[in-house]
């Protein structure tokens, strides 16, 4: 079991992981940035301890800094939440080799998964469903190209190896500019990611887009919590999520997560992971594995009653997994709406001070939030400023609690995106469920 836990987060899922150590005894560590003095996980934390300014890459990117404050503090593990370093394996190839647990998986793992050709090739090795392309990277030939481009058929979309999150990918239309649009992505890739490899798949018009979570232990046992939908979304960035993914029946989604479970086992994968899937026309196709915590992550614990932060923190102590796949039972309905310090009309950052912050609250509401009266909103970090999550029997009801839980909410002094929650969750296509990736961008458009 771990005795104390270095967070190597901030704002709300620094919180998150920190109450989660509490209630399990476990000692917190926070590190924070000059800006981040009042956050409220470092007021509650056992020890704080300020590691640069608030740049990110002079803190929380800052890694001789951040083992140097586990060796300091005595911790034994870090955590490092989503975002910032948790999907860097060289941070955890050092934690490790520093003599501290990573809670997550192992450095090879993130590594594989980082490379999204691998990723798809370790899936395609369990039976996981994959989107139809090139097998493994596009080859230099331009001839064998086009040959590839041909079998898929057009539209194909070409993505960078080391993209993902939307990052590094160009949809081609035909053959005319196929040759000229792949050099561009392996430029662009270059540049960005260091790397030049790139890959080609059908491109999917409409599809939603639809998770797969899971826990594993690395010692033989695994489990899926059933499926999330993030369809929408806007410029990659994820409005509202809800669990289960609506309309698709258990049977289907019991066999996808059945084959996620499989691939876990197969690569000895170690701790949470989502499994990225396009969905379109009834049929599941991966894109990419997440080897973190994800923000959506509360919208699986109402449904599944499973704590996953706590699952993540067990498991990293080296207990074997505690639930098994019988005693995963999915109940009720989900849905969570990100709230985030931005201009409702430019989606610009909106920074500055909350003078007064009210919660919802209420049966089947819930609040992960760091912020409170008084609380400055830096302008260095991502405009998250809290989830606003329901339960309830129905999808339904799920939504009446949303509109009430919306309807509560105060939050005065900045700019926030809650008019927009506001209209989503009256929105008729989205009532109905099952809108695809691009629902909320065409809505945009179409009335501004
Ligand atoms: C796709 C696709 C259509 N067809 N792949 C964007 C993020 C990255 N995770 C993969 N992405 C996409 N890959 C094929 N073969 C459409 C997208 C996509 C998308 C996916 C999920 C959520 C939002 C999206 C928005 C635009 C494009």
């Amino acid at each position: 079991m771990l005795e104390k836990v270095l967070i190597a987060n901030r704002g709300e899922i620094a919180l998150r992981v920190l109450r989660a150590c509490k209630e399990l005894g476990i000692k917190t560590v926070a590190v924070h940035s000059t800006a981040d003095r009042d956050l409220k996980h470092v007021r509650l934390a056992d020890e704080a301890v300020c590691i640069g300014p608030p740049p990110s890459a002079q803190s929380y990117l800052d890694v001789p800094s951040i083992i140097s404050v586990a060796e300091l503090t005595n911790a034994d593990g870090i955590h490092p939440g989503y975002g910032f370093l948790s999907e860097n394996a060289d941070f955890a190839e050092q934690v490790e080799k520093s003599g501290f647990t990573f809670i997550g998986p192992t450095a090879d793992t993130i590594r594989l998964m980082g490379d999204k050709v691998s990723a798809k090739q370790q899936m395609q090795l369990t039976g996981v469903p994959t989107v139809p392309g090139s097998e493994g990277a596009l080859p230099d030939d331009p001839d064998e190209v086009v040959r590839i481009a041909r079998e898929i058929g057009f539209p194909v979309i070409v993505k960078a190896a080391a993209g993902g999150g939307g990052r590094g990918m160009r949809v081609v239309h035909n053959e005319e500019v196929l040759l000229s649009s792949i050099q561009v992505t392996q430029s662009e890739a270059q540049a960005a990611f260091g790397s030049p490899v790139v890959y080609m798949e059908k491109f999917l018009q409409r599809p939603r887009h639809v998770e797969i979570q899971v826990l594993a232990d690395g010692q033989g046992n695994a489990v899926h919590l059933g499926d999330r939908d993030c369809s929408l979304q806007r410029r990659h960035q994820k409005v509202i999520e809800e669990a289960p993914a609506p309309g698709i029946d258990d049977a289907l989604r019991n066999e996808i997560g059945d084959a996620c479970v499989r691939a876990c086992l197969d690569m000895g994968y170690r701790g949470a992971g989502t499994f990225e899937f396009l969905f379109e026309d009834n049929g599941f196709y991966f894109i990419e594995m997440n080897t973190r915590v994800q923000v959506e992550h509360p919208v699986t614990e109402m449904i599944s009653g499973v704590d996953i932060v706590r699952e993540q923190l067990l498991i990293a102590g080296g207990a074997p997994l505690s639930i098994k796949q019988e005693d995963v039972i999915l109940k009720g309905h989900s849905i969570e709406c990100r709230i985030n310090a931005e201009d409702p009309r430019t989606f610009m950052p909106s920074p500055g001070t909350i003078k007064t912050f009210h919660a919802p609250g209420g049966h089947g509401v819930r609040v992960d939030s760091h912020v409170y009266s008084g609380y400055t909103v830096p302008p260095h970090y991502d405009s998250l400023i809290g989830k606003l999550i329901t339960f309830a029997d129905t999808r339904e009801a799920a939504l009446v609690k949303m509109r009430q839980a919306l309807d509560e909410l105060v939050v005065d002094g900045i700019r926030t995106n809650a008019a927009l929650h506001r209209e989503l969750v009256t929105d008729s296509s989205f009532m109905a469920g099952g809108v695809s990736i691009h629902y909320l961008e065409s809505k945009l458009e179409h009335e501004r």
